[in-house]
């Protein structure tokens, strides 16, 4: 008996993560007698006089939106990071570790209109939210060592607003995700002089076994250790470092290859498809404030001298991270095993990249 990585159990390695992710194929075949409904078409409003996000419109805390336009950011009303906080002493115990952390969070309502969603706006208009992303990064990346952009997209996920709106949360350490990439990422390039990313780009050009949507600057691939059903990775083809060293040609194929992504995500169970998506690109250098005490893994907390830090391990990309696994209503749960061994998924991303592949870039609702 020969492997077959189409039919046998087997685990592919995230060398951005070093996490295994457990691949079942062999049970795709067998009888699925759950529901396969459509949801009921949500028609919203141009502008909701209820909501908090629209223009003109009171927010929770009493500030007024303006009549804004284009795109509109504000620092977050409930925001989860604080800029001023005191710094910590030793830790008591090194299994009671802490340690400060400070930060802000923004939200960013991508358009005035309270019925849109990135895939139904138009290119100028999501080119528009791509540089407010960058402009973002670039401003909070002055103070803080890293910047999260991302969009959590539909109830869920847990968003608690359809208008067309994502997030910001800098802060000045890396978190969990981010520091292992870094790990990683800087590890490859020691290895091999080359940017791990750049080199993953590359071979899914040259495989073309898992690339969804692909344009002169850009690729989306199913990656081959994703984890989620229609799991994303958006990056590159050339070597850059933040959102910010983007030219403005490749600002213009981002929009285009970002709505036609999100186009073929709602076609395919026709509905709104919610998912959590977010930026990864180079830290910026910024240690912990000195003397104050880190416990964390950030290689900045390491280095004796750590501004002007290089970074040219890092190549910028995006993580898509989508919950649906069968209809607009049947999810896949992140549990049992999964919680307490590792994840694993059945559809291969081979199969999820084929089935999202063969879909039409005309979006269901306009088409
Ligand atoms: P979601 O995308 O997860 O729904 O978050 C929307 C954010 O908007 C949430 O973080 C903030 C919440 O704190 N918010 C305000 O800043 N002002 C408001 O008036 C309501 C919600
Ligand atoms: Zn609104």
């Amino acid at each position: 008996m020969n492997f077959d990585p189409t039919d046998h159990p087997h685990r592919r390695y995230n060398p951005l993560t070093e996490d295994y992710v457990l691949v079942s194929p062999h049970r795709m075949k067998r009888p699925w007698q759950g529901q396969i409904e459509k949801t009921v078409p949500d028609i919203r409003p141009a502008h909701d006089p209820n909501c908090y996000l629209c223009p003109g419109n009171e927010r929770a805390g009493g500030l007024q939106n303006p009549n804004y336009e284009g795109t509109f950011v504000f620092t977050n009303d409930f925001s989860a990071l604080l800029p001023d906080v005191p710094g910590i002493g030793e830790p008591p115990h090194p299994l009671l570790q802490t340690e400060a952390v400070r930060g802000t969070c923004r939200v960013i309502c991508f358009s005035p209109r309270h019925d849109l969603t990135l895939p139904e706006m138009d290119l100028p208009d999501v080119r528009r939210v791509i540089d407010t992303w960058a402009t973002q990064t670039t401003e909070l990346g002055q103070t803080y060592r890293w910047v999260q952009v991302f969009e959590n997209k539909g109830a869920a996920m847990g968003c608690s607003n359809p208008h067309p709106h994502g997030q910001i949360w800098a802060l000045d350490t890396l978190p969990n995700e981010p520091c292992k990439e870094d790990i990683n990422q800087r590890r490859y390039w020691e290895e091999n002089g080359r940017p791990l990313l750049v080199d993953y780009a590359n071979l899914e050009t040259e495989k073309q076994e898992r690339i969804v949507v692909e344009n002169e600057n850009w690729l989306a691939v199913v990656p081959y250790w994703a984890v989620w059903p229609f799991e994303i990775l958006l990056l590159p083809r050339r070597h850059v470092l933040r959102l910010s060293d983007l030219t403005d040609g490749e600002r213009g194929t981002l929009a285009d290859i970002l709505k036609r992504l999100l186009i073929r995500y709602d076609n395919l169970f026709e509905t709104s498809f919610p998912y959590s998506m977010g930026w990864h690109g180079a830290p910026f250098s910024h240690a912990k404030t000195p003397g104050v005490s880190t416990t964390s893994r950030d290689p900045i907390n390491q280095l004796a001298k750590p501004p002007g830090v290089e970074e040219q391990h890092w190549q910028l990309h995006a993580h898509f991270y989508p919950p649906l696994l069968r209809s607009a209503s049947v999810r896949k749960f992140m549990v049992g095993f999964e919680m307490l061994g590792e994840a694993q998924r059945d559809l291969t991303a081979e199969q999820a990249a084929d089935r999202l592949r063969q879909l039409s870039e005309a979006h269901y609702r306009l088409g």
